[in-house]
C-alpha cells in the first residue's frame, strides 16, 4: 500500500491582483516549487498521483453556512475593485475570480485523499493545495483561508466512513483558530495546534490560542494548544512537543484517522514563523504520527512561504510517508527553556482530562469530583479499573522512556564493542569504544545459572560484557554495540540478553539471527518479542 499525492494545476490560478504586502506571500509558486521539488527527487513518481476534484456544495456545507458558500460563489463574477473591497471585510484575505474554484479543489483534494486512505487504496498521502484552510470559519474567510479543507475532511471521514475518532495535528506556525472553533465542543475530533504566540503579540492575537483554551462542554480536553512564546524554536522543541504532549494524548485518544494541517511556515527560513526547525524534522514528525491509526495519515498543505524551505520540508514529509528512513536531526537536541515552559503549561491545562498526563505531578492534584463536577461518570475515564491500572502503568513507562530519550537524545557513545581477549587485537575505527567493563558478578552468575553453556569462564566473561553493554544501551549511554561470545555459548547468551532486555522494560524486541539459531525455548509469548 502506497502514498497518494493529490493535486490539480488549476490551484495555481488564484493570485493577488493588487498591492498588499501582508498577502503577497501566498502565491502560486508555493505549489509549483513544492511539486518541482518532489519531481526532482523522484518522489512524485513513487506516489499514486490523483487529480483533485472540486468539492460539492453539500460537502462545503459540512462546515460552512449556505450564505457564506453563496457569497463565495458570487465572487467568480466580480471585478478586481469589488474583489478588493470584499477582501477588506476579512482579516488577511484576498479574493481572485478563480478563488472559489481553487478553494473547492483544495477541499476536494482533501476529501479524495481521505477516501483513498479509508478505502485502502493507499496507506497515507499528501494533498498539495492552495488556498490553505485552517483559519477559515463557518461563515468567514481569514488568514489566506477560504474553506476549511481539513475540518470538512474530518466531518466527511466521520459521515462517509463511519469513523468515531479523528485526530487533527496542526503543525502550521499559525493557530488554526478556524478549526478550533469548528470542533471546540466535539469530543470526536481531537485538535492539536502549536503556534507562534509570543504572549499574544503575534497574529491572530487571540486569547483563545493560549494553552488554557481546552475546548468546551463535551469537547473539554479535545482542543490542545501549545503556544510558542519565543521565535527560534527548533528540532528539539518540536520533538519534545510531540513526545511530551501530542503523543501521550494521541495514544490515549486512539484515533482511527490522522489529518495533518501541514503548514511549513514552522520551518527554518520562513518569514512568518521565524522558527529554526530544519526540513528533516518534518520527516521525524511524520514518522511519529504513523504509529497512530494504523498509519492512516492524510496531510493537507496549509502555510509555508519560503519557497526553498517549503519544498524541502514537503519532500521530507513525503519521504517519510513513503516509508523511507528519516535523516538524522542536526543541532544540539536541547529544547529551549521557553519551549519547556509552554509544554509544561499545556500539560498542566490538559491534565484534568487525560490519564496519560496524570503522573509525575504535572497537574495540580485534583480530586475525582473536580474531573467530573456533575457527578456523572467522567467521559475521560471510560474503562474498567484493571484496564485503567494497566494503561496508567504503560503510560508511566512510556513517559519515563521518553524523558530519558529527551534528556539524552544523542548517546555519548555511538558504537561500543565488547570483545573477549583473543579478538582484542582488532583495529577499531575511530570513535568506536572498546567496552571492557562487565556487569556485577552476582548479576551475571544469576543470569548464567540455568545455562550449562555459560559455566565456562570465557563464556561468563563474555556474558558479563554483553550485560553491561545492554545496560548502557537501555540507559541511553550507548547507541549501538557489537559483542563477541564463544560459539558454544551464543544461544545461551542471546537467551539471557533477550530476557534481560524484556525484564528492563523494553516494549518491543526484534531478534534477527543470521545463520542457524534456535528460538530460545520457554520465553513467554506476550507479543513483545519477534524472532526471525
Ligand atoms: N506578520 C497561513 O499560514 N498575516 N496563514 C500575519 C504577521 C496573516 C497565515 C501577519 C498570516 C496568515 C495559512
Ligand atoms: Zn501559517
Amino acid at each position: 500500500m502506497g502514498t497518494a499525492l493529490v493535486y490539480h494545476e488549476d490551484m495555481t490560478a488564484a493570485r493577488l491582483l493588487w498591492e498588499d504586502p501582508e498577502c503577497e506571500i501566498e502565491c502560486p509558486q508555493r505549489l509549483t516549487a513544492a511539486l518541482e521539488g518532489l519531481q526532482q527527487r523522484g518522489l512524485e513518481q513513487r506516489c499514486l498521483r490523483l487529480v483533485a476534484r472540486e468539492a460539492s456544495e453539500a460537502e462545503l456545507g459540512l462546515v460552512h453556512s449556505p450564505e457564506y458558500v453563496a457569497l463565495l460563489r458570487g465572487t467568480q463574477a466580480l471585478g478586481t475593485q469589488e474583489l478588493q473591497a470584499l477582501s477588506g471585510q476579512y482579516d488577511a484575505v484576498y479574493f481572485h475570480p478563480r478563488t472559489f474554484h481553487c478553494a473547492r479543489l483544495a477541499v476536494g483534494a482533501a476529501l479524495q485523499l481521505v477516501d483513498a486512505v479509508m478505502t485502502g487504496a493507499v496507506r497515507n498521502g499528501l494533498a498539495l493545495v492552495r488556498p490553505p484552510g485552517h483559519h477559515s470559519q463557518r461563515a468567514a474567510a481569514n488568514g489566506f483561508c477560504v474553506f476549511n479543507s481539513v475540518a470538512i475532511a474530518a466531518r466527511h471521514a466521520k459521515q462517509k466512513h463511519g469513523l468515531h475518532r479523528v485526530l487533527i495535528v496542526d503543525w502550521d506556525v499559525h493557530h488554526g483558530q478556524g478549526t478550533q472553533y469548528i470542533f471546540e465542543d466535539d469530543p470526536s475530533v481531537l485538535y492539536f495546534s502549536w503556534h507562534r504566540y509570543e504572549h499574544r503579540r503575534f497574529w491572530p492575537y487571540l486569547r483563545e490560542s493560549d494553552a488554557d483554551a481546552v475546548g468546551q462542554g463535551q469537547g473539554l480536553g479535545f482542543t490542545v494548544n501549545l503556544p510558542w512564546n519565543q521565535v527560534g524554536m527548533g528540532n528539539a522543541d518540536y520533538m519534545a512537543a510531540f513526545l511530551h504532549v501530542l503523543l501521550p494524548l494521541a495514544f490515549e485518544f486512539d484515533p482511527e484517522l490522522v489529518l495533518v494541517s501541514a503548514g511549513f511556515d514552522s520551518a527554518i527560513g520562513d518569514p512568518e514563523g521565524q522558527m529554526q526547525a530544519t526540513p528533516e524534522c518534518f520527516a521525524h514528525l511524520t514518522q511519529l504520527l504513523q504509529v497512530l491509526a494504523d498509519g492512516r495519515v492524510c496531510a493537507v498543505l496549509e502555510g509555508g512561504y519560503h519557497l526553498e524551505s517549503l519544498s524541502q520540508s514537503v519532500c521530507m514529509m513525503v519521504q517519510a510517508l513513503l516509508g523511507d528512513p528519516a535523516p538524522p536531526l542536526s543541532g544540539p537536541m536541547v529544547p529551549h527553556g521557553s519551549a519547556l515552559e509552554s509544554i509544561q503549561s499545556v500539560r498542566a491545562a490538559q491534565a484534568p482530562y487525560w490519564m496519560s498526563l496524570q503522573q509525575q505531578g504535572a497537574a495540580p492534584v485534583l480530586s475525582p469530583s473536580t474531573c467530573s463536577p456533575e457527578g456523572k461518570p467522567s467521559p475521560l475515564l471510560p474503562w474498567g479499573p484493571e484496564f485503567k491500572a494497566a494503561a496508567t502503568q504503560t503510560m508511566a513507562a512510556l513517559s519515563s522512556l521518553l524523558d530519558k530519550l529527551c534528556l539524552n537524545p544523542t548517546p555519548p557513545v555511538r558504537t561500543a564493542v565488547a570483545l573477549t581477549a583473543p579478538d582484542a587485537a582488532l583495529v577499531l575505527p575511530p570513535g568506536v569504544l572498546c567496552q571492557e567493563r562487565s556487569a556485577l558478578p552476582e548479576e551475571m552468575q544469576a543470569w548464567a545459572r540455568p545455562h550449562k553453556a555459560l559455566a565456562q569462564d570465557k563464556a561468563l566473561t563474555a556474558l558479563g560484557r554483553v550485560l553491561y553493554l545492554l545496560d548502557r544501551l537501555l540507559d541511553g549511554q550507548v547507541s549501538s554495540g557489537i559483542a563477541a561470545t564463544p560459539a558454544p555459548a551464543t544461544a545461551a547468551t542471546l537467551d539471557v540478553a533477550i530476557r534481560c532486555g524484556l525484564s528492563h522494560g523494553a516494549q518491543r524486541l526484534l531478534c534477527v539471527a543470521v545463520g542457524q539459531l534456535d528460538r530460545p525455548p520457554d520465553l513467554t509469548d506476550d507479543g513483545r518479542l519477534v524472532v526471525s
